[in-house]
């Protein structure tokens, strides 16, 4: 079986290293085990963090176990969004730990490429190198960069790049920046509401400061499902247009751009209902699969998928087929 797993996340140990060493966020507090994400938010780690950091046979075993063939592998939240004097050397760091796994495992994972996006300069060598010399699919990056968002002009050159280099870029979700919602914890701050919103935000941003009308060979893949967005399409095409906006600098509506630019992965989200939505909203030829391990139970990811009422010809299509025409090869 092929299976090509679009999220599949892991840690390098020099990230957690330097999470442990540094006074301001995020930090890493061993005793506690818990990632001190912002002042009032924290997210315990336990085996979580564990199995982030392990990248051996015993993930190779699982994957084998569950039928995933390969998997392009991104690191977690926590080296992108530093300060430059940080992020360009843990964000190289990273870069040459994936590549050395994707050289110890052959065919197995996929590189993607973390950046020290707030030194544009610096991540477009950066881009350049992961692409050209260790053969890197993708660019992964985060709905926000704290304090920073991809819609701002200075980032456009990464589009570009990507564009030019024939990548896609996933975004990932990010921990809003909104500190209201941190006395609710890490899960409402986090996978539970703040993501989806950060996230949906985003990509809506990108599309209303015409990213993909500058760069329209952008490829961009968002996780669970488009983030809401298939159940909202047709309200934000509709109310888009409410008010005229000189802001909204967009040639097309907002779904044109999920026709032509953005497809989703099924990373985190195991209902029917919203895959049937996703599905008549952005079409089978735009959703690929995606486990979102470690923070998801792959078995039971990899359980819905196959289990979807769906014909051979889709399963196929949502199993490895997009992938490959996304990553412009065959495995
Ligand atoms: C995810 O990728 O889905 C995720 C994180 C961090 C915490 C929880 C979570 O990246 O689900
Ligand atoms: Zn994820």
């Amino acid at each position: 079986m092929k299976l090509i797993d679009l999220e599949h996340h892991f840690y390098d140990p020099s990230t957690i290293e330097a999470m442990q060493n540094r006074k301001g966020f995020p930090n890493y507090d061993p005793e506690k085990d818990v990632i001190n994400w912002h002042k009032d938010l924290s997210m315990p780690q336990g085996i979580l963090l564990k199995r982030l950091l392990d990248v051996s046979e015993k993930r190779i075993e699982l994957m084998d176990e569950l039928g995933i063939s390969t998997a392009v592998l991104s690191t977690s939240q926590g080296v992108e969004d530093l300060d430059p004097s940080e992020s360009v050397e843990l964000t190289r760091k990273t870069n040459d730990a994936v590549y050395d796994i994707t050289r110890r495992y052959p065919g197995r994972f996929l590189g993607s490429a973390i950046l020290p996006t707030k030194d544009v300069d610096a991540a477009l060598k950066e881009m350049e190198r992961c692409v050209k010399e260790l053969g890197f699919v993708c660019w992964h990056t985060h709905s926000n960069l704290g304090g920073a968002s991809l819609e701002e002009e200075r980032f456009l050159p990464l589009f570009e790049k990507a564009a030019e280099l024939g990548v896609y870029i996933y975004l990932h979700p990010n921990i809003p920046e909104m500190p209201q919602l941190y006395k609710y914890g890490f899960t409402m701050a986090g996978p539970g509401a703040g993501f989806t919103v950060d996230t949906m935000l985003t990509v809506l941003k990108l599309i209303v400061c015409g990213v993909f009308d500058k760069v329209p060979a952008t490829r961009m893949v968002v996780g669970h499902f488009g983030e809401a967005i298939p159940f909202l399409m047709d309200r934000i095409d509709n109310r888009m247009n409410f008010l005229p906006n000189p802001a909204l600098i967009n040639k097309e509506k907002p779904s044109y751009y999920f026709q032509h630019n953005i497809q989703v992965s099924t990373s985190g989200n195991m209902s029917p209902e919203a895959f049937e939505c996703t599905k008549k909203v952005f079409g089978i030829d735009n959703i690929m699969f995606g486990s979102d391990y470690a923070f998801e139970d792959p078995k039971e990811m990899v359980d819905f998928v196959k289990t979807l009422d769906i014909t051979k010809e889709e399963q196929d299509k949502l199993f490895f087929k997009n992938a490959e025409k996304l990553m412009n090869r065959t495995f």
